[in-house]
């Protein structure tokens, strides 16, 4: 039997304590001969082959020290929620341009940024959006998310260091609610849209919806997904009879059923 490519030699996964970071540790790892890991929080002890880089984001140097070696990233690190806009300045806006001034300094040729939904969160759950549509976050978080695409376009078009954004639905166990059967997205979908994203021998820079084969679908991938070879192949569909039962009524006036961000929608303001 032949053994599987190695396709890096120091492949980075930031934010690896968070959820999709502890799911992609363990799945990344055929890919490269070092994984290292980084994340603000202590990972505890890691196995063969695998390295830790305490970093916060905010710190450019330690950030800089992160990509000493690095031929490839995963960037899941940062705040993943809506909040207020402080933290998600420091970690999210200052902490990916650190990533890419590092990036371009030490030769990094490829980055996997883990954006978001909510990117264009205020388009209504009736339309179908593709990812040449504009922005229209639906917050703080959203919007940080947006500056991380715009800034890695920057990067590939000044420097040629490529991006694959992908604009992440919700990545769980399960779909938890009737706004998740369309934006599921199973971890197995997700390990096969971060290996095809890594993998894909020219990827440009690309925006992609981080999504499984859901019946339901609000966002038209096809284009951008076929690029870069990736197809899911789990669906929120086995879940849909329990979630419509659970969830019977729905209010269509409540602007978390109007628009595609769902509850993040309504929160804040944060003063
Ligand atoms: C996200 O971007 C968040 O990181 C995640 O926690 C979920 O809330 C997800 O979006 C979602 O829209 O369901």
């Amino acid at each position: 039997m032949s053994t599987p490519p190695v396709w890096f030699e120091r492949l980075l996964l930031t934010g690896a304590a968070g959820g999709l970071g502890r799911q992609l540790r363990p799945r990344l790892k055929r890919l490269c001969r070092v994984l290292r890991l980084s994340d603000v929080a202590d990972l505890g002890p890691v196995a063969d082959g695998e390295e830790f880089a305490q970093a916060p984001l905010q710190d450019a140097a330690a950030v800089h020290a992160m990509l000493d070696g690095v031929d490839a990233v995963v960037h899941l690190g940062g705040v993943s929620v809506e909040g207020p806009f402080e933290p998600i300045l420091q970690a999210n806006i200052a902490g990916v341009h650190h990533l890419y001034e590092a990036a371009r300094k030490h030769g990094t040729r490829r980055i996997v940024f883990a954006s978001s939904n909510h990117v264009t969160g205020y388009y209504r759950q009736d339309e179908v959006v593709d990812p040449d549509m504009p922005a229209r976050p639906d917050g703080n978080y959203g919007l940080s998310k947006a500056f991380g695409e715009v800034l890695s376009r920057y990067y590939y078009d000044r420097y040629g260091i490529e991006t694959v954004c992908l604009r992440i639905g919700s990545s769980f166990p399960e779909p938890r609610d009737r706004r998740m059967l369309a934006t599921w997205l199973s971890y197995d979908d997700l390990e096969r849209l971060v290996v095809a994203s890594l993998t894909a021998p020219v990827v440009g820079h690309r925006i992609v919806y981080g999504v499984s084969d859901n019946r339901t679908t609000w966002w038209d991938n096809d284009r951008s997904a076929a690029v870069i070879g990736y197809r899911p192949q789990d669906s929120s569909e086995p879940f849909r009879a329990a979630l419509e039962a659970a969830q019977p009524q729905v209010d269509r006036s409540d602007p978390a059923v109007l628009y595609q961000g769902g509850g993040f929608v309504r929160s804040g303001p944060f003063d």
